[in-house]
């Protein structure tokens, strides 16, 4: 370029994490009002959220409960599980990529 003026080198590109679904799965068994605690509890939802997709998943077979980076998404998934096994209920979710 011109004489005498540095040019900057380009700054290294910060890319977005990559980031998981935590899905909540159907089952026959647990209770729909454990579900709705689970949501609320581990996933910050409103009692009409909460409602809402645990009946999509009671629907549908499965919905997104949240989209985490990876850490935090095994973390819930976890919890959720370990949750629901403590209080004798086969809730189970899974983690996807996003
Ligand atoms: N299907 C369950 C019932 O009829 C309710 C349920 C909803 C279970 C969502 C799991 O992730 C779930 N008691």
């Amino acid at each position: 370029g011109q004489p005498g003026v540095e040019v900057a080198p380009a700054e290294p590109q910060v890319k977005p994490p990559k980031m998981y679904k935590v899905v909540m799965l159907n089952d026959d068994y647990t209770p729909m009002d454990f579900v709705v605690d689970v949501l609320r509890r581990f996933f910050s939802m409103n009692p009409e959220k909460a409602v809402k997709v645990m009946l999509q998943v009671h629907h549908d077979g499965r919905a997104v409960c949240g989209v985490y980076r990876y850490e935090i998404a095994e973390s819930k998934a976890m919890q959720v599980v370990e949750y629901a096994k403590a209080h004798e209920h086969p809730l189970q979710c899974a983690v996807e990529a996003a």
